[in-house]
């Protein structure tokens, strides 16, 4: 009897993480946030741009949908590795377009957005090296990097909301490092609708004795903040997370995740 009961868990779970392997198109945090496109520091006002699409309006990407588009970014926080993970889904490769390179990582765990105090640099730039982690970190956005490229658009605000305030944070200029994370770039190799996966793993140590409230992130894709994602998770508390679905399961489906990731990655 505990045996069937046994088996029909492992089964149940490793279908659940077969299924959750397959979807491809849900993520914990959709990108539903738009850009309004600027140009050399104004707000662009219809000049066709070379794609002849017209970006006057609030739109998900500023430029080619297929380098640059963002499709969602899944989280997971795990007591037992004691590591925050971000996994981003995105057609933006790690080496960039040219010049345009990807943006970092803000992010904000006590459920004020207003300030994201956490930063991860995703790639080595001038300023800072992949995998580093910040803490409020100071930062150039893409009106910084761009108003003076004349012959440029790229995504100048981000949220139709606030549009006025919300510069889109690009690039962390800080030299003082809180911590090592590491970050890599999955090609996900057309099993998924994105290009690749950038796995973010952060020690959860370096948040000191600051607990995870409330998660807020945001990210620009590429430093022309072309496609900006932002979104927000609260993580669920594990004694109810144990009533529901029981402490055997929910290993089971972290091992296979973290196995899925190391087999894809
Ligand atoms: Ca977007
Ligand atoms: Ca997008």
């Amino acid at each position: 009897m505990n045996k069937k009961i046994t088996f029909i868990s492992v089964l149940t779970a490793f279908m659940c993480v077969f299924l959750w392997a397959q979807s491809g198109t849900t993520y914990m945090i959709e990108d539903k946030t738009l850009v309004k496109a600027y140009k050399a520091g104004e707000v662009y006002t219809g000049t066709r741009h070379k794609s002849k699409k017209d970006y006057r309006g609030w739109v998900d990407v500023v430029g080619d949908k297929d380098i640059y588009d963002t499709y969602g970014i899944d989280i997971e926080i795990n007591s037992d590795l004691k590591y925050l993970y971000f996994d981003i889904y995105t057609n933006f490769t790690e080496s960039g377009d040219g010049w345009i390179k990807p943006a970092d990582l803000f992010f904000s765990i006590d459920g004020n957005d207003s300030v994201y105090e956490y930063g991860v640099a995703l790639t080595d730039h001038q300023f800072g090296k992949q995998g580093e982690v910040y803490s409020y970190p100071t930062y150039n956005t893409s009106y910084d990097v761009f108003e003076n490229k004349t012959r440029w658009i790229y995504g100048g605000r981000y949220d139709e909301l606030s549009p006025e305030v919300k510069k889109v944070p690009v690039l962390i200029t800080d030299v003082t490092i809180l911590g090592q994370g590491k970050v890599e770039w999955a090609d996900l190799d057309g099993i998924d609708e994105s290009k690749y996966r950038i796995d973010v793993d952060i020690p959860l140590s370096l948040f000191g004795d600051d607990k995870i409230v409330v998660l807020d992130l945001l990210y620009g894709t590429a430093i022309c903040g072309n496609d900006v994602i932002t979104g927000s998770f609260t993580p669920v508390p594990e004694p109810a997370t144990i009533l529901l679905f029981g402490t055997g399961l929910i290993g089971l489906a972290g091992m296979g995740r973290r196995k899925i990731r190391k087999a894809i990655g």
